[in-house]
């Protein structure tokens, strides 16, 4: 693995390092990984497989999942509530939800249930804390949900602290998936627009962490004898992942939130760098150039990426047949896309299968057991959308 002292990955040495290599220099020979890229044309809704039902309004949601076997979602929101939903009925606040540092990027996170829910009630909640001298971090809990008329959770334990907390509210990513055998719990940790971090072993920034259910590191991972927060890496090289999904053949996929022109979707494996801020199929917000991945073999490089940006939000793996044609996709939201994205998966690659243009930035992607795809608009008053599927 290739080794970079922080001095040397500051913003300024980043500017001089691109100087020698930039997105023209990327080799022909790497049409294939090209074709990947560039703009994907929008399809009209009325030409989708559902239309599109409107059913219920949150205040900045974030994050959802279903409550297998019901018509309940737990839905976060952005500002610190958790909200219980039920088709049909009422939408309650659960109580007992930890207190959330609010601004910016941040606040409440992802909700995931824990493998055994069914019998155990657990749920795992992400959130922004603040540290020392105006810094923030974002932390992941476990916590029992008990159900009711008045909602709650019990027992909260933090499991999991993003390090070092930093200064601004940005990429906290903090999404979370579960290992489909239920044996791990996969973090996604943002950068924190810090750059310098994902590259940084002694930091859990930019990275994809792999604990056990209890929050403990397992001996098997990638750099585990190392100890300390390394121990709990799986991959690195990572901006802002928002989006963390496992397919039918137990691959694990990530989308993050690359800088302009740099939006990717990766096959996320053990030990690899995915090499950010060394290389992007994009470039700086304020016009650095940043090498791309042909430039640097040794990074990972996306199997997807989106230039013009489509602004990444949520990532679930589709094995429903509500829809024709749609087993085995990856669906992606997207924010300043305006829509949803279907990804094809045929082994390790990807296809840019469909992109529905919705004209509302898409926040979260979900599915519920029956197969319908459910989605949450961004913002105030943001929507829970039911895709209704047209036969
Ligand atoms: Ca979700
Ligand atoms: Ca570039």
């Amino acid at each position: 693995m290739m080794k970079l002292s922080p001095l040397l990955l500051s913003a300024a040495a980043i500017v001089g390092a691109c100087s020698a290599g930039s997105s023209s220099t990327a080799a022909p020979a790497d049409t294939a990984k090209l074709d990947a890229s560039g703009a994907q044309p929008a399809t009209p809704l009325a030409d989708a497989p559902f239309t599109v039902q409107e059913v219920a309004s949150f205040n900045e949601p974030w994050a959802m999942t279903f409550i297998r076997g019901t018509r309940l979602a737990l839905v976060t929101e952005k500002s610190g509530k958790l909200k219980l939903w039920q088709e049909g009925g009422s939408t309650l606040d659960v109580a007992g939800v930890p207190a959330v540092a609010y601004g910016g990027q941040g606040g409440f996170g992802d909700v995931i249930l824990a493998p055994d829910f069914r019998t155990s009630g657990t749920i795992y909640l992400s959130w922004v804390e603040p540290g020392a001298g105006d810094t923030f971090g974002a932390v992941v809990g476990r916590a029992k949900l008990v159900q009711g008329a008045s909602p709650r959770i019990e027992g909260l334990q933090t499991i999991w602290t993003q390090s070092p907390k930093v200064s601004g509210r940005g990429h906290f990513s903090h999404r979370l998936a579960f290992s489909p055998d239920g044996k791990y719990l996969f973090i996604g940790s943002g950068e924190r627009q810090k750059f310098d971090p994902a590259q940084d072993m002694k930091a859990n920034l930019g990275k994809i962490v792999r604990l056990n259910p209890d929050g403990s590191v397992p001996a098997d991972n990638p750099f585990a004898k190392e100890g300390g927060v390394t121990a709990q890496i799986w991959s690195l090289g990572h901006r802002n992942i928002l989006g963390l999904a496992f397919d039918g053949s137990g691959k694990l996929w990530n989308q993050e939130m690359g800088p302009k022109g740099g939006d990717e979707v990766n096959l996320v494996e053990a030990k690899a760098n995915y090499g950010y801020p060394v290389v992007s199929n994009g470039d700086h917000y304020d016009g650095r150039d940043i090498p791309d991945h042909p430039t640097r073999p040794e990074f990972a490089a996306p199997k997807l990426w989106w230039n013009p940006s489509v602004s990444p939000a949520g990532l679930v793996w589709y094995d429903g047949d509500a829809y024709p044609g749609w087993k085995n996709s990856l669906l992606m939201g997207a924010l300043s896309g305006e829509g949803l994205v279907r990804m094809g998966i045929d082994g390790e690659r990807l296809h840019k299968s469909d992109r529905w243009d919705f004209g509302q930035r898409i926040r979260e992607v979900e599915v519920r057991d029956d197969g319908t795809v459910w989605l949450l608009t961004d913002g105030e008053g943001g929507k829970l959308l039911k895709l209704v599927p047209k036969r």
